[in-house]
């Protein structure tokens, strides 16, 4: 299939053409199990001594979720309006989310990762009001340094999919990604876990796992299905992760120096590379044997400038919120391909980053960037990616600083 997607009518001024448009786009802490208290942790999953915090009291715990990998219908849109300028789609988002005899609109057929009670994954777990703002990403998976982290996969899915982590430590049968690598067929049930299959991944915490000389109390990892990784990353198995230092948490691992944490990632979700696309064109075109999936007009309106999941606003502004002297750390993460070059840019507030202080930070395809914000300007803000073309294809949302 091809993949080169010209842009829908636009001024060559601003679009110069042909362009080449691949604009793409747990308590489940289950198990809490305290181990003695100890500062050394001997033979992590083999992985050697891990060091943690001398003089920390912290009690290591293993800390169990419960993920299905499920097939969601995921509307992009759900406000139907766009909510940047409060007005009705113009014709440019239009393209984007309306749908029409050859157009899907702004409803796609998605794999999404969710939070589930318990082993039998016949309850999902509620999300709570923090985390509401997630939207299409997988729940937070939290550690603290010294824990162990389990978390048992349930492919509900109709193919193969996996849980691959960044940052934390995993022998071969919990990489969750397969490669000529060596090893034996025992540390490859993890690699594709086949439908209405299941597996249990298991990751330690050692402190490289967790926040270096440089960073906060706690940093950003991310986890997603390696197995068919491009189109596992198009049809949105996608999920963060927080490893926070030792010492430095709540019971439930978020950091306690910390108010509120919002997770955000900005990505051209290219729904023409979605496993998806035939049977969201038949499911959701209004005339699906006229569509093309060659026709560059239909590949573009399928290409969704998102913020967890959301385009124009469409994430709830409720979900965003929080009060003015708050101590709010943003972790932000891209994902896609080369037109997956974001610049988040927070109106109102400022934020610092990397030790910098700064209102942009910059995001590639899997960078994970953490922000902290002490909001001092109360007021509805924009947030949004600074690059042009994705302003005009609704990478914009917006986050509310309530008074004291
Ligand atoms: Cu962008």
């Amino acid at each position: 299939m091809s993949e080169t997607v010209a842009r829908k009518v636009e001024p060559s001024s601003s679009h110069p053409a042909p362009r080449r448009r691949r604009h793409l786009g747990i308590a489940a802490l289950g198990a809490v199990v305290a181990l003695a208290p100890v500062l050394f942790l001997s033979g992590l999953l083999g992985g050697g001594a891990v060091s943690v915090q001398a003089g920390s009291s912290y009690l290591p715990q293993t800390r169990t979720y419960f993920l299905g990998a499920d097939e969601v219908v995921w509307n992009y849109a759900p406000a139907g309006v766009n909510q940047i300028t409060g007005q009705p789609f113009d014709a440019d988002a239009a393209v984007f989310v309306e749908p029409g005899p050859q157009r899907i609109g702004s409803s796609y057929l998605k794999s999404l990762y969710r939070e589930y009670t318990d082993a039998s994954f016949g309850t999902l777990k509620p999300r709570s009001d923090a985390d509401q703002h997630l939207g299409m990403l997988g729940p937070v998976i939290r550690g603290v340094v010294g824990d162990t982290i389990k978390v048992v996969f349930r492919n509900n899915l109709d193919r193969p999919a996996s849980v691959h982590t960044h940052g934390v430590f995993y022998k071969k049968s919990s990489e969750g990604a397969p490669y000529d690598d060596g090893t034996a067929p025992t540390d490859k049930a993890d690699d594709a876990v086949p439908p209405g299959g299941t597996h249990t991944y298991t990751y330690g915490v050692p402190e490289r796992a967790g926040p270096g000389p440089m960073d906060g109390s706690s940093v950003m990892w991310m986890y997603h299905s390696h197995t068919n990784e491009v189109a596992d990353d198009y049809a949105g198995l996608v999920g963060p992760m927080v490893i926070t230092k030792a010492g430095a948490a709540r019971p439930d691992g978020t950091p306690r120096d910390v108010d509120r944490e919002f997770f955000l990632q900005f990505k051209v979700s290219d729904e023409n590379q979605s496993p998806y696309l035939a049977r969201n064109i038949a499911d959701f075109a209004g005339d699906p044997a006229s569509v093309n999936p060659q026709d560059p007009e239909f590949g573009e309106s399928n290409l969704m400038h998102s913020i967890n999941g959301y385009v124009y606003g469409n994430q709830p502004l409720d979900t965003v919120t929080m009060r003015k002297g708050e101590r709010v750390r943003w972790y932000l993460m891209g994902m896609g391909t080369e037109v997956d070059l974001h610049t988040p840019h927070w109106h109102g507030n400022t934020v610092t980053a990397l030790g910098m202080r700064t209102d942009v930070v910059n995001l590639l395809p899997a960078s994970m960037m953490v922000a902290d914000m002490v909001p001092d300007d109360a007021g509805t803000w924009l947030f949004h990616c600074h690059v042009n073309d994705h302003i005009t294809a609704g990478m914009l949302t917006r986050y509310r600083v309530l008074p004291r």
